[in-house]
């Protein structure tokens, strides 16, 4: 005779699973917006964060419904986990430092526990589930995305025109006069070929480590396992006239590019993902001054355009994602004071309205966070109502600074000639302070999981 216990118990798994959602997000970010760190600080306050006032925001841990989450095994077990614990030992170590520049893909899931708020299945059951995915990638590789959507030839011609604006030839101009002296001869060696595009790939690393942001192909700046394959082997054809046999084979390699590298990469790893976050680090971008700021306005701007979340999208035909959600966040903002952050927001608002007008066409749900995923800084206000800040800079010296101003709108001409600067505040914490302080990501958990954890 089956007992009364287990049918009910048999009941309650089958409406659980009915009931399971799963949430796979992408947190999408050029390369040092700070994706790894705000995925950690995720982890850091989903997995640890026992202080609901810490998570004012976030409801389903402020009504006390959160009955609990843990990491769980990811589906594919060929890629790589996200090194979270590795993320946390090096911010609480003895000398605390910053995760380092992610080289590779890795991915982590979690599930949380919790109580349903109301309604028939508080009557049924217990507890539902909710498993979330992250992927965490190298930024460089973002970048690639747009190339999906255009040939060698119009690429070629983008890329020159770029190449040729004034503060970015410093790093393009001495190629170019070697590239098109070598191309202009009668017999193209393979090897030569070969050797401007590296010279390529050292013009475009000299141009990330000066600031710049709209930096193809990807891979030339961190080619991961594509190291020398024949498949980077190519560069944008140096003239307007590109009738020639070693522009065609330069678009054969370009093509391949596409089919073998970009393309795979999206439907490995971008596949299914349903939310997105989109990070910015705005105050590096203002510290850098005007060319660098639209520069990445046009990058950030590109990049979104070739998500296309509508219909006839060109992800939507390789992956087919179907994104509800995206958040649109600006990084770091434990480096300015709650006005600066404020401001932040606005500031990326203007940034990315372009884009914002594409997810309102949409019908796409977004907002504007300004979010530190991992606070170095304590805000206060002294008595005569200055705000300030207090931190650590260079290891163990401890310091109060004045909360710097940031613009609400995009820099008048005068703003960028005095130029911005932030305080650059580092970790320094140690293994007690865990779940690490955050900004906001109360407010960002809320936006992004709350719906599915009523
Ligand atoms: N103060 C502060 N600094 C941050 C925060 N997040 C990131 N940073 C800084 O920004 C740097 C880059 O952050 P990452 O999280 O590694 O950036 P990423 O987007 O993963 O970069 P790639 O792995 O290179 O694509 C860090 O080394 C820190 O110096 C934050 O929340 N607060
Ligand atoms: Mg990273």
């Amino acid at each position: 005779m089956i007992s009364l216990k287990k049918t009910q118990q048999q009941t309650r798994d089958l409406i659980n699973r009915g009931f399971d959602r799963h949430i796979r997000l992408a947190v999408t970010g050029l390369s040092g917006a700070g994706k790894t760190a705000l995925i950690t600080g995720m982890l850091e306050q989903v997995l640890n964060g026992y202080d609901a006032k810490q998570l004012a925001f976030w409801q389903v841990k402020h009504s006390g419904r959160l009955l609990g989450s843990r990491l769980i095994e990811n589906r594919d077990w060929s890629i790589p986990r996200f090194a979270y614990e590795d993320a946390v030992k090096v911010l609480t170590s003895a000398q605390p430092s910053w995760p380092s520049s992610t080289r590779d893909v890795s991915e982590i899931r979690f599930e949380i526990k919790y109580q349903p708020r109301s309604g028939l299945a508080k009557h049924l059951m217990d507890e539902r589930r909710l498993v979330v995915e992250l992927v965490d990638y190298p930024g460089e590789w973002l970048l690639d995305l747009p190339l999906l959507q255009t040939d060698y030839g119009a690429w070629s011609l983008q890329q020159n025109q770029l190449n040729q604006q004034a503060e970015r030839s410093i790093h393009f101009a001495d190629w170019y006069q070697h590239a098109q002296a070598q191309l202009n001869k009668n017999d193209v060696a393979d090897a030569t070929l070969r050797e401007l595009a590296q010279g390529y790939q050292q013009a475009l690393k000299s141009a990330q480590h000066a600031g710049f942001y709209n930096l193809q192909p990807g891979r030339h700046l961190l080619p991961g396992q594509l190291e020398g394959a024949p498949v980077l082997a190519f560069f944008p054809w140096p003239f307007s006239d590109q009738r020639s046999a070693q522009f065609e084979h330069l678009n054969r390699v370009f093509e391949r590019y596409k089919e073998q590298v970009i393309k795979p990469f999206y439907k490995h790893h971008f596949q299914g993902f349903n939310r997105q976050v989109i990070l910015v680090d705005v105050l590096t971008a203002l510290e850098q001054g005007k060319a660098r700021f639209d520069e990445l306005i046009e990058t950030l701007t590109g990049l979104l355009n070739s998500f296309e979340y509508g219909e006839n999208a060109l992800l939507r035909r390789i992956i087919s994602p179907a994104i509800d959600k995206v958040a649109l966040v600006a990084s770091k903002v434990d480096h300015v004071g709650p006005d600066g952050q404020q401001a932040l927001n606005q500031l990326l608002a203007e940034m990315l309205r372009r884009s914002r007008q594409h997810f309102q066409f949409e019908r796409i749900e977004h907002e504007l966070f300004a979010v530190a995923g991992i606070a170095t800084s304590k805000a206060g206000r002294l008595s005569d109502g200055t705000v300030v800040l207090d931190g650590y800079l260079n290891g163990n010296e401890k310091v109060r600074v004045g909360a710097p101003f940031v613009p609400t709108q995009l820099p008048s001409a005068e703003q960028w000639q005095q130029g911005f600067e932030f305080p650059q505040f580092v970790p320094h914490f140690s293994a007690a302070d865990s779940p690490l302080p955050h900004i906001r990501l109360d407010q960002l958990l809320e936006f992004l999981l709350g719906d599915k954890l009523k």
